[in-house]
């Protein structure tokens, strides 16, 4: 992987600012990225002592690219994304106890534990969900972004999907309403593909023709780049122009950023014939978490000592939400109705 971005559309040269970004609060999405990595550790142990129903699809990996968007997410902006998605609902500032509760089918949790994994939902910051059919949310991303303009609000829209997603009907659909909108400036949509080299077990060469991902959103007339998924700082700044261009346009945008999940699929995925060790130890090379560290331990900003308290404040973090988690009861039987449809008004 390298460390250079393409733009398509614009045949823009590599951008190497990163030092525009803001160091100190790199720092703490440091610290906020560590927390999700050993939260996802732990919903793994969890669901495989049976706590956890459903099914589980955790984010390792791929932290740099939800946490370099949603550090650029204004408080009043909303985003979608697929299942795999408790980073999205922690970085967003959601607390621990409640989506691991989620998790846990817990009344406590963030969708009252009905949604679990898969479902999580948090319409107060922002958080449209949590969808488990592949390419599913496409559709309702692009309408939720029209009807932002439609409400004359200057606030945009991203939708996370993945590489899979992209080729189902349900993406090329509403991509073309996005490209057509875009036109008349209705349409402030930042589509993030995260592209992790696989859907299931299916590699991007052997499901795309096209293994370019970021140049098929031509076809709707919807630029796009490729960027390093990896780096947190390299996100973060290609995050803060896209966003305000989109804002300020009304145009949709397509960024496919470069990642790898360095577990499998999914909770059942253990095997994962598909790939080998060494393609796994050469992505761990480049692991987000480590990169960020190196770029806050040239800046002087982290040191053993900072990493160790950072490491050990996650895991009481963690413990905690594990135990909130176990102690909470499930929603009671007289709920079961509730939230299944909207109320009228
Ligand atoms: C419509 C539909 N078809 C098939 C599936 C089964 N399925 C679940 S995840 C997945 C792969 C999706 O891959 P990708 O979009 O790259 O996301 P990633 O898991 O890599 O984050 C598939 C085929 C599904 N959930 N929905
Ligand atoms: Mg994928």
């Amino acid at each position: 992987m390298s460390s250079r971005t393409t733009r398509n559309q614009h045949h823009a040269v590599a951008t190497d600012r990163r030092q525009a970004v803001d160091l100190t609060s790199a720092l703490e999405w440091y610290r906020q990225m560590v927390g999700v990595r050993r939260f996802e550790e732990e919903t793994e142990r969890a669901f495989r002592r049976g706590k956890i129903g459903g099914y589980l699809h955790v984010y390792s990996g791929q932290e740099a690219v939800a946490a370099g968007f949603l550090a650029e997410l204004r408080p009043d902006d909303i985003f979608f994304t697929a299942y795999r998605d408790h980073a999205h609902a922690l970085f967003r500032g959601a607390s621990p106890n409640e989506v691991m509760a989620e998790l846990f089918g817990k009344v406590t949790g963030l969708a009252r534990g009905k949604g679990g994994s898969m479902h999580l939902f948090d319409v107060k910051r922002g958080f449209y969900g949590g969808y488990g059919i592949v390419g599913g949310h496409i559709p309702l991303a692009v309408g939720a972004a029209y009807a932002l303009r439609y409400r004359s609000e200057d606030t945009v829209c991203l939708c996370f999907l993945g590489d899979g997603a992209m080729n189902s009907g349900a993406f090329h659909e509403p991509l073309n309403m996005a490209g057509l909108w875009g036109q008349e400036g209705c349409c402030p949509l930042v589509l993030i593909v995260e592209n992790n080299e696989y859907a299931m077990g299916t590699s991007v060469a052997r499901s795309s023709a096209v293994r370019d991902l970021a140049s098929r959103f031509a076809a709707y007339a919807v630029p796009s780049e490729r960027i390093d998924g990896m780096d947190f700082l390299v996100v973060r700044e290609i995050a803060a122009r896209v966003i305000a261009e989109v804002r300020a346009t009304g145009r949709p945008y397509a960024v496919e950023a470069h990642t790898y999940r360095f577990g499998g699929h999914g909770a059942a995925d253990m095997f994962q014939p598909y790939r080998t060790k060494d393609e796994i130890e050469a992505a761990r090379r480049r692991d987000p978490i480590l990169i960020l560290e190196r770029h806050l331990r040239g800046a002087g900003l982290l040191d053993d000592a900072r990493v160790a308290a950072i490491q050990e404040e996650a895991e009481r973090v963690v413990a905690e939400a594990i135990q909130f988690a176990e102690q909470s009861p499930p929603p009671p039987p007289e709920d079961l109705h509730q939230h299944v449809y909207g109320e009228g008004r």
